[in-house]
């Protein structure tokens, strides 16, 4: 990141870590975190399997050759690749009903009209991405693996979301400590489909560009205890909306029994709170609803304090930055 920064920082924004303004700047944002790289992580269910390391090669290549504009990658899943797929599907589509958040039982269904969610077949990015587009204008490009949530969270705010394309290891098809395709498909997908969630996703996206080191981490850590992790109440109920429960049912199980400890959303005691990467989390953030984190959370981000204003054009889909005297 330093030398990105450097390449590009101009004189007069000495200070400001360099963050793209147009959707083309995208391009630049793959850092990888090798944290859990199938390769390097002895932790990992699919270290030391060569052909699995082999696969992931050929998808990490497809990624880093991927340019804004492309179309997106067709995969020709493997008959292996597919049965991981449709024993993740079955199990966690059992306990949607009871344990997803209406939001996201509505999109799923639409997801299994129009884009091939099925327990045989894994969706295409590109069916997916359509389909996006047309509900709230988010749209997906692929990703090698866990970026760094500075690259990450920059795309958000172009409603980019960067999606891996790859199946976790076949042997441990309930739990996976990094993304993959059925995360990101059954996990991400049907909530980008709802607009105050996706409102939400691009907000923590546009406060997160230009912004310290120390500012990163807690945007990243509001990310992690919302998109990924959070839960919200329903007529009385608690139900799930983040990603890492959707699509782990070992952690939906769990998230929504009487094990965790459960806290209310608020952003300035959120953003700080520790959390766990490679287990079931010990706590979990409850929002009243959707739109209400949304506009917690953008109150909290009135207060980060940056030597510009953002805004997002739509229109040309890049940055403006208007410079406050
Ligand atoms: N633990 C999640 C799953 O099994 O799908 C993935 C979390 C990625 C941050
Ligand atoms: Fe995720």
């Amino acid at each position: 990141l330093k030398r990105v920064a450097k390449d590009v920082k101009t004189s007069r924004e000495d200070k400001v870590p360099w963050f793209p303004r147009k959707i083309q700047d995208l391009d630049k944002c793959h850092h990888l975190i090798t944290k859990y790289d199938p390769n390097l992580d002895h932790g990992h269910p699919g270290y030391s399997d060569l052909e699995y390391n082999k696969r992931r090669a050929f998808f990490a290549d497809l990624a880093f050759n991927y340019r804004e504009g492309d179309p997106l990658p067709h995969i020709e899943y493997t008959a292996q690749e597919t049965a991981t797929w449709r024993e993740v599907y079955r199990k966690l589509r059992s306990l949607y009903p009871t344990h997803a958040c209406a939001q996201y039982l509505d999109a799923f269904q639409q997801l299994e009209k129009h884009c091939g969610y099925r327990e045989d077949n894994i969706p295409q990015l590109q069916d997916v991405s359509r389909f996006l587009k047309e509900r709230t204008g988010f749209q997906l490009r692929p990703a090698a693996g866990q970026l760094s949530a500075r690259d990450f969270l920059a795309s958000l705010a172009f409603r980019i979301f960067q999606c891996t394309q790859y199946t976790r290891h076949f042997s441990s098809p309930m739990h996976s400590p990094e993304p993959d395709c059925c995360h990101e498909l059954l996990g991400h997908v049907p909530m980008l489909a709802d607009r105050d969630f996706a409102q939400f996703s691009q907000d923590i996206g546009l406060a997160s560009l230009g912004s310290s080191e120390e500012e990163i981490e807690k945007l990243a850590t509001l990310y992690w205890f919302t998109v990924e992790f959070g839960l919200c109440k329903q007529n009385g109920l608690i139900k799930a909306y983040g990603a890492g429960l959707l699509s782990s049912y070992g952690e939906l199980m769990y998230a929504l029994s009487n094990k965790p400890e459960y806290k209310p959303f608020d952003p300035e005691v959120t953003a700080v709170h520790p959390y766990q990467d490679q287990a079931f989390q010990p706590v979990y953030f409850i929002a009243e609803n959707l739109e209400d984190a949304k506009v917690k959370l953008q109150n909290y981000m009135i207060k980060i304090k940056k030597p510009f204003a953002l805004h997002y054009d739509p229109f040309t889909s890049s940055i403006e930055v208007l410079n406050t005297p």
